[in-house]
């Protein structure tokens, strides 16, 4: 591999991934949980389990709280654990689905005391920032419709509007509200927030600390994900990610697993966002909250999160590789193959070399996964923890 630039390095070791708390419970599919043994049990066992992948990959410092399953009555004292386990406790996912009220939706639905219900709920949440510290509310919306003619559909987009502007006007200063958009799941005739573009235009009517978020398994099949995150970019409105892998749709597998080549594709489009002299995209980019939203049913929880993040600094680590600079002159030649050339040169480096390097300079073992393997981390856990049955903190 020819002589990398030290910005490179640099660049790599500035990496952030968070990994949510509900990847580290037992969780599973609608058919079927399969307890795994030494999975966390309760929160302070997630907090203990990222702590852990960010000592191994020292790129995954926090972690996302969900909430109420990761309910705790001292938030202050969660907060004093995750900074002793050497971890900040990341974005707060309100839950808005799992209560018999939401059978309906909930800032969606068509009965008023639902709707302060699920706002009561969110501000508890923005509540809950204020002392772990919290930049991001996080917010998914299991709201739609069945049937046709269930709900007036422009009335269900008016009361989210609405609903979202209380939660917006409750937003102290530094803090973002993120919002998840989703096609399908768990209603499948209409879904409230069922795209990029509504989700777009909810943020931009409310304001600057509005933005989007861009989980990976919530797109058909053929959708280019990379083209949204350039077009979200580009409108100051790409707030972040749930990393996933799309072909196991919202099962929420190893990111990067099937489609290693647009997981490259969309970190290319953040590498030359955070460098275009665009200040908007470049502000965006540098802002953009990197997280994992997977929960794995048959395969060793630690270690599918330990790939997912190694997966996810690949991907980076060949972002920065690609030749901007001959990149646009191609394009702008209109040399149509030179220009993907250009990025398959990068793609198909082998950067495993490279990341051994930059992890022995950041003090983490070269090979991640054979240190987890190799250490009593699991064994351990099995000891302590047993072999918790039933899902903990995951809708199944
Ligand atoms: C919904 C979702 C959302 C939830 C999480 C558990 O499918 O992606 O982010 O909060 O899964
Ligand atoms: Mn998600
Ligand atoms: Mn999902």
């Amino acid at each position: 591999m020819a002589q990398v630039s030290p910005s490179v390095h640099k660049a790599l070791k500035h990496q952030r991934i968070e990994t949510p708390s509900w990847g580290y419970g037992n969780s599973g599919t609608r058919f079927k949980t399969f307890a795994a043994p030494g999975a966390a049990r309760n929160v302070w066992e997630k907090l203990e389990d990222a702590a852990l992948i960010h000592r191994l990959s020292g790129i995954a410092p926090s972690v996302a709280l969900h909430i109420p399953w990761d309910w705790v009555e001292d938030w202050e004292q969660l907060n004093a654990y995750a900074q002793e386990q050497g971890i900040q406790i990341g974005a707060i996912n309100p839950n808005l689905f799992q209560d018999e009220e939401y059978r309906l939706g909930s800032i969606a639905h068509p009965d008023p005391k639902v709707r302060s219900k699920a706002i009561r709920h969110i501000l508890e949440c923005i509540e809950i920032m204020q002392v772990t510290g919290s930049r991001d509310l996080s917010l998914w919306f299991a709201d739609g419709t069945n049937y046709a003619g269930q709900d007036d559909l422009r009335s269900r987009k008016q009361r989210v509007r609405e609903g979202l502007e209380q939660v917006y006007a409750a937003l102290p200063e530094g803090k973002r509200m993120l919002l998840e958009y989703k096609f399908f799941e768990p209603a499948f005739y209409f879904t409230d927030v069922f795209d990029w573009g509504a989700a777009l235009l909810y943020c931009q009517a409310l304001g600057e600390k509005a933005q989007v978020l861009v989980d990976l398994g919530h797109h058909a099949q053929a959708t280019n994900i990379e083209a949204i995150v350039a077009f979200l970019l580009d409108e100051g409105k790409l707030g972040g990610f749930h990393f996933n892998a799309r072909r196991y749709a919202d099962d929420d597998l190893i990111v990067g697993s099937t489609h290693p080549f647009e997981l490259f594709c969309i970190y290319t489009e953040l590498v030359a966002a955070e460098h275009s002299s665009d200040p908007r995209a470049a502000h965006t980019a540098r802002n953009v909250a990197y997280m994992i939203d997977q929960s794995h049913n048959i395969e060793p929880k630690l270690e599918a999160m330990l790939q997912s993040v190694l997966n996810c600094q690949e991907a980076y680590a060949k972002a920065l590789l690609v030749d901007y600079p001959a990149l646009r002159q191609a394009q702008q030649h209109g040399d149509v193959l030179e220009a993907h050339r250009i990025l398959l040169e990068a793609f198909k480096t082998d950067v495993r070399p490279l990341l051994a390097e930059v992890r022995e300079e950041m003090g983490v073992p070269p090979d991640p996964i054979r240190a987890l393997r190799q250490g009593e981390y699991l064994s351990q856990r099995i000891q302590r923890r047993g072999t918790p049955s039933g899902a903990s903190g995951y809708p199944t």
